[in-house]
């Protein structure tokens, strides 16, 4: 598994120029995952190098400080590329988390978690079946992660002859999974609409997206947890503030694979819209405690009595097919399959800007997005999930500079 993950991850060569303070790098040590960090002077370090040069997000007041190069030297003044390959021959990287030494925990689809540290650690995740949506999905470390190690996967499964999805924590020693709990059954499972998507909320809960698996009826159904976001506590509990008395947080949601929350702690999610129609009608929805968001009765700009339109919707024409969802900056940017497309809004008082569109084509299919600890986005491919023409690269985990994406509307 060492030997399989070595040879599938390219390592992130930086060219570190020499620079004026003592406390830096001096090495252009490999590194993965790589992060250029963009600091307010001279200095773009590696942050994750391996052997014991590992360099933590808080770089030394050094590190920090702008200082003069001897010589002019472009490079060392340059922020972050705009684009760098972080990672590459993944499998469906499906969830990206920054562990909090700037390491990266990912799941890929076929249902192995990859620690991206040197050497790197892949670690089949026992039960998961992969369908064709389905297979190990979302993940979160726990917000107390430092101190407990606790992670927790959103997998589909099979249970007495049918498909279901389940969330389960486990403890995470960096090296091995252990104290494997199940925390939350009753997902129905499917070969699509599987939704997946785990993160832990400003509140300390973790949400979990669940799609409709097929039927349509069941996102309108408050007693069925599928086509909802859901909302527990780390135990798997039923907080008490949650509006129904049961898990479910909002509903009438077809297959939502998105969260984020912005800087007013505000909910927003992404979904996908009803494709097997033809094309479009893929929402981004703030998202409010109790909310039904219309699947399957409205789509699009419709409307209904007792039912939220979305805040912006791809219409008819275009399909987004969002994948995930990240606030950075106060923007929002949501990855599109299909699409193939990093999408990004302003988040704005009651609405959202012009939708922006980035890297379009350039990388294939578009899943998987985190911040990194650095305030760069990661981004990952889907060219192997079957839907895709995969290059020889892929999949790849990028790192995105969003600074340097360009004009607004401009690709
Ligand atoms: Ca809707
Ligand atoms: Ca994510």
């Amino acid at each position: 598994m060492k030997t399989k993950l070595l040879l599938s991850l390219i390592i992130l060569v930086l060219t570190v120029t020499a620079c004026a303070s003592p406390a830096g790098p001096t090495t252009a040590a490999p590194s993965l995952p790589g992060e250029l960090e963009a600091t307010q002077g001279a200095i773009v370090s590696p942050t994750a190098a391996p052997g014991a040069s590992f360099t933590p997000e808080t770089a030394s007041p050094e590190m920090e400080t702008p200082t003069q190069p001897a010589e002019p030297t472009p490079i060392a003044t340059q922020p972050a590329p705009k684009v760098t390959v972080a990672a590459a021959l993944l499998d469906v990287p499906w969830e990206i988390v920054p562990l909090p030494d700037g390491s990266l925990l990912v799941t890929e689809r076929p249902g192995r978690l990859v620690h991206l540290v040197e050497p790197g650690i892949v670690l089949d995740v026992p039960g998961v079946v992969e369908t064709s949506e389905g297979g190990l999905l979302g993940l979160a470390i726990d917000p107390d992660f430092d101190e407990n190690g606790w992670l927790y996967l959103y997998l589909t499964a099979n249970e007495n002859g049918g498909l279901v999805n389940r969330v389960e924590r486990y403890t995470f020693n960096g090296q091995a999974l252990s104290e494997r709990q199940v925390l939350l059954v009753g997902i129905r499972g499917a070969a699509v609409h599987d939704g997946g998507r785990l993160a832990f909320g400003p509140d300390g809960y973790l949400y979990i997206t669940t799609g409709d698996a097929g039927d349509a009826a069941s996102a309108q159904d408050l007693a069925s947890l599928n086509g909802k976001i859901l909302r527990i506590a780390a135990n798997g509990s039923i907080p008490p503030d949650n509006p129904f008395g049961t898990a479910v947080w909002s509903y009438g949601h077809r297959n939502p694979q998105g969260l984020a929350w912005d800087a007013q702690g505000r909910l927003w999610a992404v979904e996908h819209g009803p494709s097997e129609l033809g094309s479009g009608y893929d929402e981004l929805n703030l998202i409010v405690p109790g909310g039904n968001y219309g699947w399957p009765v409205i789509q699009g700009d419709e409307t209904a009595e007792g039912m939220l339109s979305p805040v912006l919707q791809s219409g008819g024409n275009e399909t987004w097919a969002p994948a995930d969802l990240a606030f950075l900056n106060g923007r929002l940017f949501f990855a599109g399959l299909r699409g193939q497309t990093l999408y990004v809004v302003e988040v704005l008082e009651q609405s959202v800007g012009p939708l922006e569109r980035y890297l379009a084509g350039e990388y294939g299919r578009l899943r998987s997005l985190a911040v990194s600890t650095g305030g760069l986005l990661y981004l990952g491919t889907s060219n192997r999930d079957g839907r895709g023409v995969p290059a020889g690269t892929d999949d790849q985990i990028l790192l995105i500079n969003t600074d340097l994406l360009g004009e607004k509307g401009q690709p």
